[in-house]
């Protein structure tokens, strides 16, 4: 253990607390309510490793976690108030928040992009996250024309051809019309085509949230795209696209391959999470096309068009593509590779003492199901397996853990998945080797971690 308090359960309970608290949350760190109840810790052992921890903080900070007295196990023998007064009714809030103080799991705008209020993007904090789902008021947000709250009423999706050969009876449907057809729910991960995007360029942001949170995951629920296709009469012997277009102001359209629909893969989804989709991930409607980059999940959307050609339009002949090293773009890239990233410790955190770590993560891959992740901690000369939590589901994030223990020194953490078809994730010399330096888009290497001896983590990178 840590600080090895075995025989004082209610102290480490109370470490273990922080600690979480602390590894959620590097922008709290400096909290003055954490101050206090650490200096109340009743182990000289604990005060002392914190007060080493908190060394760098400022003067009075520091004055008040030294000044602070031991107070034994009040927190045990006197009960508080909390145990002696009436609790709230039910229903004093009918749609359930996060305790209040629960104050760090946040969608963060990174500071290193330009704020533009047209198009934004917001970030998942993975470090403090849980499991694989992502809970729908902390999935990313990626909006090129801002979000729209639209009235479902008024809503409506058109499944059409580019000519009366493709679909023979167009039709428009309204909500209600689609939530009368047998629906699926899947859990199945998001990742913006842009994620680690600033990896590229040897730009080391601070954090997991900045490097790695245009991801999520949820469970989506709707109806299949394909069905909409058979009642709509496709021929699909001569459907080889389908175009998907958004009711936002950006009209977001993007050309799908007919296999991604056939497969039965792709759904028309208006539940995220048990619930309806949230407005800024697409209320009422949007696609689902597991595997594919985010820009293809078109949100708020409004029609389908059947075609045999791709339509190359704005997000897809401007937008999206990878610039290869010879000058030549490659376009409708769009399976998101197999990739893994250690979510604690992460970039912004501090280990506070030597000792056992759960060292954990997420991995994913666009082609199926993770087979394996391995860990290691010293910048990949050895590796060790991780353990892949369950369930493991194809285009799903998994999470993986392993138990670490930090001898105090210098160390490298890095992750590196395989998936079911045997694909390894690159490490950044491997993929710059194919792809250049020129890129925005497809980063999936091997991102590295590095602890120093005062236990703070940062953002390298490893060639
Ligand atoms: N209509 C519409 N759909 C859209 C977008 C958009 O701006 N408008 N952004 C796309 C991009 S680039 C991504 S990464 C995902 C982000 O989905 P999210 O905001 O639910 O995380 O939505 C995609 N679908
Ligand atoms: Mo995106």
């Amino acid at each position: 253990m840590a600080i090895g308090l075995d025989d004082d359960a209610l102290t480490r309970a109370r470490f273990d607390t922080l600690q979480a608290r602390i590894r959620k949350a590097p922008e709290n760190f400096l909290d003055a309510g954490m101050i206090l109840e650490v200096g109340r810790g009743r182990r000289d052992v604990l005060r002392g490793a914190f007060v080493a921890a908190l060394a760098a903080l400022g003067g009075s900070a520091r004055a008040v976690a030294e000044e602070a007295k031991p107070a034994g196990e009040d927190a045990i023998l006197k009960l508080p108030p909390w145990s002696t007064s009436l609790g709230r009714p039910v229903a004093a809030t009918p749609y359930g928040m996060p305790s209040k103080y629960e104050t760090a799991m946040l969608r963060r705008q990174s500071p290193g992009l330009t704020q533009v209020a047209a198009s934004s993007v917001s970030f998942m904090p993975l470090q403090g996250m849980f499991g694989i789902i992502t809970p729908s008021g902390l999935h990313f947000e990626r909006h090129h024309q801002g979000w729209q709250e639209i009235d479902p009423s008024q809503h409506r999706l058109m499944v059409h051809g580019s000519s009366d050969e493709f679909v023979r009876k167009a039709k428009v449907y309204t909500l209600d019309d689609l939530m009368r057809i047998p629906s699926v729910s899947r859990m199945h991960f998001i990742e913006c085509g842009a994620n680690t995007g600033m990896e590229w360029g040897n730009v080391a942001v601070p954090t997991v949230q900045y490097t790695h949170g245009m991801l999520s995951c949820s469970e989506f629920t709707g109806v299949p795209l394909r069905t909409l296709l058979e009642d709509c009469g496709v021929d699909l012997k001569k459907a080889k696209f389908v175009l998907a277009e958004g009711a936002d102001g950006s009209s977001m359209t993007r050309t799908i391959p007919i296999e991604l629909v056939t497969s039965g893969e792709a759904i028309v989804a208006y539940g995220q999470n048990g619930e309806m989709l949230r407005p800024e991930n697409g209320y009422p409607l949007r696609l689902v096309v597991p595997g594919v980059q985010g820009v293809s999940w078109v949100k708020w959307l409004r029609r389908i068009k059947v075609g045999d050609q791709p339509w190359a339009t704005k997000d897809e002949a401007v937008h999206y593509m990878d610039l290869m090293p010879d000058g030549q773009h490659r376009q409708y890239t769009s399976i998101q590779e197999c990739k893994s990233v250690i979510t604690s410790p992460s970039g912004g955190q501090t280990l506070l003492d030597k000792g056992s770590y759960n060292v954990t993560g997420l991995a994913w891959s666009g082609r199926g199901k993770i087979s394996r992740v391995d860990v290691s901690f010293d910048g990949g000369v050895n590796w060790v397996g991780a353990q892949l939590q369950t369930p493991v589901l194809p285009k799903c994030l998994t999470r993986f853990n392993v138990g670490w223990i930090w001898d105090g020194g210098p160390a490298l953490l890095q992750s590196r998945a395989m998936d079911e078809t045997g694909f390894v994730q690159p490490g950044y010399r491997q993929l710059r080797d194919v792809r250049g330096v020129r890129s925005i888009y497809h980063n999936n290497a091997i991102q590295s971690w590095k602890v120093s001896e005062s236990g703070e983590v940062g953002n390298v990178q490893i060639l």
